[in-house]
């Protein structure tokens, strides 16, 4: 990368990374974000003394693109934006912020995809992962861009790495040792489309894998067993309605993996803490993972048994006047959303509604009646919803305008014994800078209320 003229498109987490290891390497790098509120300055005093930096705001002129000779892309930016088309046609090649980590990457790379339980897993692998070794990385769409740390690591590096379907539309030669696909179900349909194209573009984890590499995939989804043709890697399956020839699964209430002929006891079922049948596909993934990395089974078992779970997703915040309060403020979409009100032990109050990414609803409103008693909704997607549900014969919708509203509501209605949930479907785009944002707001106002 010495003396290569390279733009970093996107100045958020991902650019600011890739452009810091960039420079970290002799590189020359113009740091191109579209929107022109930002701070010149201080993006520029984050650099300070770090190299050869130019930042562009607003337009991304011919003039810019003339002599370079790569363009690094972050995820939040469309493959498709017209800035993009131009550099396509200029025949600068285009690699994410993950393809960029890849080339400075010298560790043993764990990469879990799929629509959900991604950021779960990558914890619970990160978890364990650390429990076997200090030289450890928790990276990717988790919220720590590994350009952040690629260049820094060694042939001894464990990399637990989480990877979203737009990291990898335009990766290249990004070959995790093991990779993973959770689950499949729409979702960023506004980005890719079709599903087809977004479980293609999930596929592609293993597109540079050999018979030297796994992958790990669940085999009671449909969706990703009929993707199989033409996989390289050694498939491994985890299943907790079969018994796999390679991979983990259940039986009699524990966990087992299987390799070839070889059958191993890895842990008992009651004693994972993290809740919902998800959760328990989300072990099963992270124990085949862990195996396949050639981690020692006693570590996965007491990694596993200690593990709470994540941040944002179904966290138990606070119990008020008998309600609890959760927040999955993670659950960003409907697949996800409705694991987590499948996970409720009583009636729900649930706070929904946000970005629009085109999604369907029916699914998430199909299983309101019986354990929903309020959606109380928010945001750019209300209205769609309030429709759907009209359409499907409930009607115990109320909209409201702020995220505070909505708890207020959820406060003053919730019976003794119910549960109130933040758990949107949607993303937080149209609200809030992130769905951190969203959940800890959530969290903020609910410790507010007076017990
Ligand atoms: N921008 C442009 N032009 C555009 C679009 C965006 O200039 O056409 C600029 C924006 O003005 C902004 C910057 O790009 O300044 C934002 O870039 P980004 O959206 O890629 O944001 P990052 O902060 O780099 O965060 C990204 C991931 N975001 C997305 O994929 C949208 C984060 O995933 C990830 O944690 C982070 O990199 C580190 O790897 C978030 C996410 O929601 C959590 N991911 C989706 C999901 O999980 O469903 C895929």
């Amino acid at each position: 990368m010495k003396g290569k003229s390279i733009i970093v498109a996107g100045a958020g987490k991902s650019g600011v990374a890739a452009t810091g290891l960039l420079l970290r390497n002799g590189a020359k790098v113009t740091l191109y974000d579209g929107n022109t509120e930002l701070d010149k300055d201080e993006l520029l005093a984050g650099f300070a003394g770090a190299g050869n930096i130019n930042i562009v705001l607003g337009e991304l002129d011919d003039e810019t693109l003339e002599g370079v000779d790569l363009f690094i892309i972050s995820p939040g930016i469309s493959v498709e934006a017209p800035f993009v088309e131009k550099v396509k046609a200029a025949g600068i090649p285009i690699w994410s912020e993950i393809e960029l980590a890849y080339y400075f990457n010298k560790g043993k790379i764990a990469a879990i995809t799929g629509t959900n339980g991604k950021t779960t897993t990558t914890t619970l692998v990160g978890e364990i992962f650390k429990e076997f070794t200090k030289d450890c990385l928790v990276v990717g769409n988790i919220g720590l861009p590994y350009t952040r740390f690629a260049d820094a690591t060694s042939e001894n590096t464990y990399v637990a790495a989480e990877i979203s379907s737009f990291q990898l539309e335009t990766i290249h030669d990004f070959r995790p040792h093991v990779s993973a696909v959770l689950n499949l179900t729409p979702d960023h349909l506004n980005r890719h489309h079709t599903f087809d194209n977004y479980a293609a573009a999930k596929m592609r984890i293993t597109e540079n894998q050999t018979d030297e590499d796994y992958i790990v995939l669940n085999y009671d989804d449909p969706e990703i067993m009929k993707r199989t043709d033409g996989i390289k890697a050694n498939i491994c399956y985890f299943s907790h309605e079969a018994e796999p020839e390679r991979g983990a699964f259940t039986r009699d209430g524990k966990i087992y993996i299987k390799n070839n002929s070889t059958e191993e006891y890895v842990l008992d079922i009651d004693r994972i803490k993290i809740l919902g049948e998800h959760n328990l596909e989300n072990v099963l993934a992270a124990v085949c993972i862990s195996y396949f990395m050639d981690i020692p089974i006693e570590v996965i078992r007491d990694t596993v048994y200690a593990f709470k779970g994540v941040e944002h997703r179904i966290e138990f915040v606070r119990e008020v006047r008998d309600v609890r309060y959760y927040n999955d403020s993670k659950g960003t979409n409907p697949d996800a959303a409705i694991k987590a009100i499948k996970a409720m032990k009583s009636t729900t109050l649930l706070i929904g509604g946000g970005y629009d990414k085109g999604s369907d609803y029916d699914e998430w409103v199909e299983c309101f009646p019986g354990k929903v008693r309020y959606l109380v909704v928010i945001g750019e997607t209300a209205d769609k919803i309030i429709k759907c549900c009209k359409d499907h014969g409930f009607n115990e919708v109320v909209k409201v305008d702020k995220l505070e509203d909505a708890v207020t509501f959820c406060y003053k209605h919730a019976k003794p014994g119910d549960d109130v949930l933040l758990s949107p479907a949607c993303a937080s785009w149209d609200m809030f800078r992130s769905y951190e944002e969203r959940g800890n707001l959530f969290k903020l106002y609910v410790e507010s209320l007076e017990d």
